[in-house]
Formats: C-alpha cells, sequence, structure tokens
C-alpha cells in the first residue's frame, strides 16, 4: 500500500489496501497485548462511527486506529480524542484545509451560510451542512480495570484522496478542498502530532481550543440525558462542553452530538 511505503511514524504500522474496520483489527490486536501500533487502510468495507453508526470509507481516505496503553486514569481517555482530532486538523491545515474543530471531536471546514434561507429557518434552524463540511471523524475504544485505562484504540477516518460524489451529503474531502493531497505526508504528520499531544496532556485542551469552532457558537448539544441549547462558551479538561443556556444556567455536557445553530 504506497500510504504506508517509506513512513517514519512513532508506531508500528500494519498496513491494509481494504479492510472490514481498522478498529475492529486494532482491538483484536490490543486484546491479545499489542501496543504501540497503528493499522492503516486504503479502504474498509464495513467501517464504523460513533453509537452504531457507519462511515463510509471509499479508497483513498486515510484509515488508521492507533493502539496505546498510557498510564492515565479513565477519566483522562477522552483526551486521546481531543488530542487525535488535533492531530487530525494540524495535518489537514499543513495540506492547505481551512480544518477547525466541532465538539467534540468532528473535524470540520466552515462553510459559508447559504443564501437560500427560508422563512422558517428563522424558527427551525437550517441543516448542519449549510454552517460546516465534516472532514474527519474519530471513534475511541477502550478497556480499563479498576479506574486506570488498559489499551485504548484511536481510530480516525478522515476523506483525503477521495471525490465528493463518494461521500454523504454534508461531507468534503482534503482533495475537494484543495485539489491535491500528500497522503503519506498527512499520515506522518498526523502521528508525529498525536505522539506528541499524548506525552503532554496539559497541551491538549489549550491547542483543541485554538482549532474550536464551536466555542461562541449558539449550539444544540444532544445528549443522554436530554437536548441542551445555548452557547458554547468553553471546554474544559477532559472534554466537557460549557454551555451558557438561555436562561443564563451554565450546563457541563461530556458526551453528545453538536450542532451548531444560526445566531
Ligand atoms: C464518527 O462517528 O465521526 C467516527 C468515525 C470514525 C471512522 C474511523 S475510520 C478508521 C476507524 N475504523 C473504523 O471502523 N472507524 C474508525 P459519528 O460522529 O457517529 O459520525 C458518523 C456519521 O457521519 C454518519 O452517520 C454519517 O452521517 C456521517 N458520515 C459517514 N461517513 C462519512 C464520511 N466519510 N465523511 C463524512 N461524514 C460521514
Amino acid at each position: 500500500l504506497s500510504l504506508s511505503l517509506g513512513l517514519d511514524a512513532p508506531f508500528a504500522v500494519e498496513s491494509h489496501d481494504s479492510i472490514d474496520s481498522t478498529n475492529r483489527r486494532a482491538r483484536e490486536l490490543a486484546e491479545d497485548g499489542a501496543e504501540e501500533v497503528v493499522v492503516v487502510a486504503d479502504a474498509q468495507t464495513g467501517a464504523r462511527g460513533r453509537l452504531d453508526r457507519s462511515w463510509e470509507a471509499p479508497p483513498g481516505g486515510v484509515y488508521l486506529s492507533l493502539v496505546v496503553r498510557p498510564d492515565v486514569p479513565i477519566r483522562d481517555a477522552p483526551l486521546f480524542t481531543l488530542a487525535a482530532a488535533v492531530a487530525t486538523a494540524r495535518a489537514a491545515r499543513e495540506q492547505g484545509v481551512d480544518a477547525h474543530i466541532k465538539w467534540p471531536n468532528d473535524v470540520v471546514v466552515p462553510r459559508g451560510t447559504t443564501a437560500s434561507r427560508t422563512e422558517s429557518d428563522d424558527v427551525v434552524a437550517p441543516r448542519d451542512e449549510t454552517r460546516y463540511a465534516k472532514l474527519a471523524g474519530i471513534l475511541t475504544e477502550m478497556q480499563g480495570e479498576a479506574d486506570r485505562v488498559g489499551w485504548l484504540v484511536v481510530g480516525i477516518g478522515v476523506n483525503a484522496e477521495v471525490t465528493a460524489e463518494g461521500l454523504p451529503d454534508g461531507a468534503t474531502s482534503v482533495r475537494a478542498e484543495t485539489g491535491a493531497v500528500d497522503r503519506r505526508a498527512f499520515v506522518q504528520r498526523l502521528l508525529s502530532e498525536f505522539d506528541a499531544l499524548r506525552a503532554d496532556l496539559d497541551a491538549v485542551v489549550p491547542a483543541w481550543r485554538e482549532l474550536a469552532l464551536t466555542l461562541g457558537q449558539r449550539v444544540r448539544v444532544e445528549t443522554p440525558g436530554g437536548e441542551v441549547v445555548g452557547e458554547a462558551v468553553d471546554v474544559e479538561r477532559p472534554g466537557t462542553l460549557v454551555v451558557r443556556r438561555d436562561d443564563g444556567e451554565t450546563v457541563r455536557v461530556s458526551a453528545g452530538d453538536c450542532e451548531h445553530l444560526r445566531p
């Protein structure tokens, strides 16, 4: 696979032209005791998103799953997902993409609002896709004992050398944004950024804030405990979103799907 040829990665690399899911394979390796490995594929046939959703993974993407065994408490595990988002956004920026992060860990490219607003938009916010297009997504899986992390599988899917036609609505790719992409340089940069951030966990949230598209936005967050609407005012370690509701009350959200609304 050309993607992995000559990779000078801080991880052992297992590469596949096509595989069902790099996360599935990485989990298998983790359960066998592996660490410091990255599974890379050019295409996937059964890739997964969060909450049992699926991930479209046509040939030409960057699909990878890292197996790491950090000596940290479970409460810090979300920092690794944030670190992956920062690393991915930085690698995309190096390729010339205006990459930002939408809480918690989507890498997106901002879009202007559409000219064709309907009257009902004043009541119901327009669809997400008019505000940003999704370039990459991250799925982290974990095994732990007591309150310590055992292994983490950090899966990253990036639309790289893929045309927009092969992707769902609301998606974009490095190629669609810039016309070209050096996938090997992209992976190299992503892995070295991730490696540096995991060694300096205090730097993760500040780095995330710098790339955040969500902060200062009006958001609607679907959480396991219900919907939260208000202004996203901050992110706190290990990745908690702080939302100021219209009634002035401040709410902290640690997991959920976030949509940016029209101000
Ligand atoms: C994610 O889930 O964004 C995490 C995706 C992680 C994929 C990587 S690829 C390498 C590794 N191996 C795996 O099997 N998985 C990981 P979520 O936030 O649930 O978003 C999923 C939603 O994004 C879907 O329901 C679609 O609406 C949309 N989607 C699917 N494929 C997409 C694509 N290629 N680009 C942009 N959006 C996509």
